[in-house]
């Protein structure tokens, strides 16, 4: 017995029970009293079969991530495993919550598998960097057959109980009590004197793989895992799972995981898993501090960025009123959001109910006082400051006491906005990404004066409408766009030096992005940015040491793809090729301007656009506009594609070494003076003493 894993007797059946919060994750103590308490019950001859089961939330979430790349304490999960698939008589796992990594391939060790309808199990070490190395890749195989095992694994998604019943993953869906119902199943099993079903002892049965399945499945996920290793060494274990017999196997799987756990990629996963939920947390802003219910919403503006945010609440089953200033904008805004809804139905992934279920939690407005009782109100219209502070203004006098008052805002002075308001405590920063029905970002802006209990019931919030809430201060395009801006810069500059808009995106797209960001533009549409540059010179002033290429262009018609060419050219087929007006009109404004262009080197590349995106960063940490290095790795890779498998850019800047970075920022500043290359006394300082941005906290 120990503190996490208790033993005990029920008539003939003996219960393991782990009881080890929050997630009764596989830590040495579990390990050993897993261990320790089959090794009892196996030789206690009055016990015929034995229960594992967990108290608490949850059935085993995994193995103890907090443990990785830590010298190895206690019995080993395969020890553990093989002591329980050995014992000589039947082990059944009793699942409740979620039976995820390590704690499935701990239940796949049992002879037999029941859950409640509820549960759910997976094998998600793939969104870890990593591959299950418990035996996952190779019983599962055995169990379900290689095809079906190689999808589980390479998707890493949970699969709901009923489902995992479908696949022959569990045994039993049990209704009613879990401990109960298990019981009753294994003494069943006893009763009837059922074998033990040793996994790890089936033989695979290979003879319905297609032929070349391998071959193809490599194909088919080649795009979407580029830069990750480990789905390759997922295919190979069940490749071995296949082809050799258990122990070699598992020889491959031990290898395959001890790599990728040294591996860059899983360290960067592992540091957003943690991340994703440090963001969750600010330090004066307790646990426990009260929150506001919000019950209904509403939404100014049924544009592109107004109707995703409606659909948010929608589809968290909040009632939500979108206002318009006309008829036909409303009923516009009302039938893109339908139609988006139908789209989803077409693919399957909604039902015609869910459909009509969303729809019917929204309702259109031409009236500010149809809204006066919601219990916030996203405003999502124009970036004008004296358009929203008119706005806010009204708001302020009809919406009802204690409702939070949010901009969608993605640049402008928030605390300018609440200060026309009475009630600037109530006035808060949601900037959802575009398209906001989609993007799991939402930057939550903290104005001077916004309430913790605004700023804690927005970051529940926030996880309600399935996004993941990071808080940024009050700055000129917060924390992600203020970064982004030097990104484009960079980017922009060195086209006039001597590089290509191709080159740049190329660089950019290998090293993880999901595109460059003259393909971005191009996606984008060319003339939405200059209609921005126009319309709000303030917020984009332009830089008159060089030119806005997107602006020239758009200007000659080139939109990018809507009209079949902007950077590129773009087939019927949406093939893309480099424009060569483009080129031309590059090389002519250098000449123009009196710049020799030269070769301009990949490195240079990611050094100028990256380092120049992270100096800026390392400033927001100084001024406390970010909270912490995280908060930026997960607005980059959430809202910006940043690759994850590199951990976002102030982790990158870690792995490559701070004294690097700021060698290269200070060769920038040099060359090309402050305006792009402010100087950060954090990163100075860091990279002097040697240290990293994780341990920026004792240098501010
Ligand atoms: C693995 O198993 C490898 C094996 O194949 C081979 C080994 C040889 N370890 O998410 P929550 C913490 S890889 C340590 O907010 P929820 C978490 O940090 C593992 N800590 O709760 C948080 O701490 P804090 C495969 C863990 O209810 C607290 O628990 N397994 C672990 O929203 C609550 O977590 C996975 O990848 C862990 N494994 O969601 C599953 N898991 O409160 C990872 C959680 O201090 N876990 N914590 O911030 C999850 O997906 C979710 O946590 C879960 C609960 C769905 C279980």
């Amino acid at each position: 017995m120990s503190d996490v894993v208790s033993w005990a007797k029920e008539g003939e059946i003996g219960v393991i029970t782990v009881n080890s919060p929050p997630v009764n994750a596989l830590s040495a103590g579990v390990r050993q009293g897993i261990f320790d308490g089959t090794k009892a019950l196996d030789a206690d001859e009055s016990v015929k079969a034995i229960v594992l089961i967990c108290d608490g939330r949850t059935f085993i979430a995994g193995a103890d991530i907090t443990e990785f790349g830590k010298p190895p304490k206690g019995p080993g999960l395969r020890l553990v495993q093989e002591t329980m698939e050995d014992a000589s008589k039947p082990i059944v796992a009793a699942i409740h919550g979620t039976a995820l990594g390590g704690g499935l391939e701990t239940a796949l060790a049992c002879h037999y598998r029941v859950a409640i309808p509820s549960a759910k199990v997976g094998l998600p070490e793939v969104k870890l960097g990593l591959l299950p190395g418990a035996g996952g890749t190779q019983r599962l195989p055995r169990l379900i057959g290689p095809e079906r095992a190689l999808q589980v694994i390479i998707d890493g998604n949970p699969i709901p109980a009923p489902d995992a019943k479908d696949l022959d993953i569990i045994d039993a869906v049990v209704e009613g009590d879990l401990r109960e119902g298990t019981i009753a199943f294994a003494q069943k099993l006893v009763d009837e004197n059922a074998p033990l079903r040793k996994v790890s002892a089936i033989d695979v049965d290979a003879s319905s793989l297609p032929e070349n399945f391998f071959a193809d499945f490599r194909k088919s996920i080649a795009r979407k895992t580029r830069g990750f290793p480990a789905p390759e060494k997922i295919i190979q274990c069940i490749e071995a799972a296949v082809e050799k017999p258990f122990d070699e196997g598992m020889e491959i799987e031990g290898a395959g995981i001890a790599e990728l756990m040294a591996g860059t990629e899983s360290q960067a996963l592992r540091y957003m898993f943690f991340s994703e939920r440090e963001v969750a947390k600010i330090p004066d802003v307790p646990k426990d501090t009260p929150q506001r219910e919000i019950k209904t919403a509403a939404v100014l503006g049924a544009g592109t960025m107004g109707g995703g945010i409606t659909m948010n609440f929608a589809n968290a089953g909040i009632p939500v009123t979108v206002v318009e200033m006309t008829q036909e904008a409303l009923d516009r805004g009302l039938g893109i959001i339908e139609k988006n809804y139908r789209n989803t139905q077409a693919k399957g992934r909604l039902t015609a109910e869910d459909v009509d279920t969303r729809m019917g939690l929204i309702t259109g407005s031409l009236s500010y006082d149809d809204i006066a009782d919601a219990d916030i109100v996203v405003e999502a219209i124009f970036e004008n400051m004296a358009i929203k502070k008119e706005v806010f203004e009204k708001l302020d006098g009809i919406m009802k006491p204690g409702a939070i008052l949010a901009s969608n805002t993605s640049y402008l002075d928030l605390d300018e906005i609440a200060a026309v308001t009475n009630r600037p405590e109530d006035v808060i920063g949601l900037h959802f990404f575009s398209p906001a029905n989609v993007m799991r970002l939402l930057e939550i802006v903290r104005g001077a004066k916004t309430s913790k209990e605004v700023l804690a019931t927005c970051m529940s919030m926030a996880k309600t409408i399935g996004k993941i809430g990071v808080v940024a201060g009050v700055c000129h395009g917060f924390i992600g766009n203020r970064m982004l801006s030097r990104y484009s810069t960079e980017a922009n500059k060195m086209l006039l030096e001597g590089a290509m808009p191709w080159q740049i995106d190329d660089v950019l797209y290998n090293f993880g992005m999901p595109m460059g960001p003259f393909a971005m533009g191009d996606l984008a549409g060319l003339d939405v940015g200059t209609r921005a540059r126009e319309e709000f010179p303030d917020l984009f002033p332009i830089d008159p040491d060089f030119p806005v290429f997107a602006d020239m262009l758009a200007k000659m018609g080139l939109h990018g793809q809507k009209t079949k060419a902007g950077y590129y050219k773009y087939g019927e087929d949406r093939s893309k090729s480099p424009n060569p007006d483009v080129e031309a009109l590059i090389i002519a404004e250098s000449e123009k301007r009196g710049i020799e262009r030269r070769e301009i080197s990949d490195e240079e590349i990611i050094e100028r656009c990256i380092y120049a995106a992270i100096n800026e960063g390392a400033r927001e940490l100084e001024e406390g506009i970010a909270l912490r290095p995280c908060d930026i790795d997960i607005i980059w890779i959430n809202g910006y594609g940043f690759p994850s498998y590199r951990g976002g850019p102030m982790f990158y800047a870690d792995l490559v070494g701070l004294d690097k970075v700021h060698a290269a920022v200070e060769r920038y500043r040099q060359r090309y003076g402050d305006r792009n290359w402010k100087y950060s006394a954090l990163l100075e300082k860091l990279a002097k003493a040697g240290k990293k941005f994780s341990d920026w906290q004792e240098f501010v």
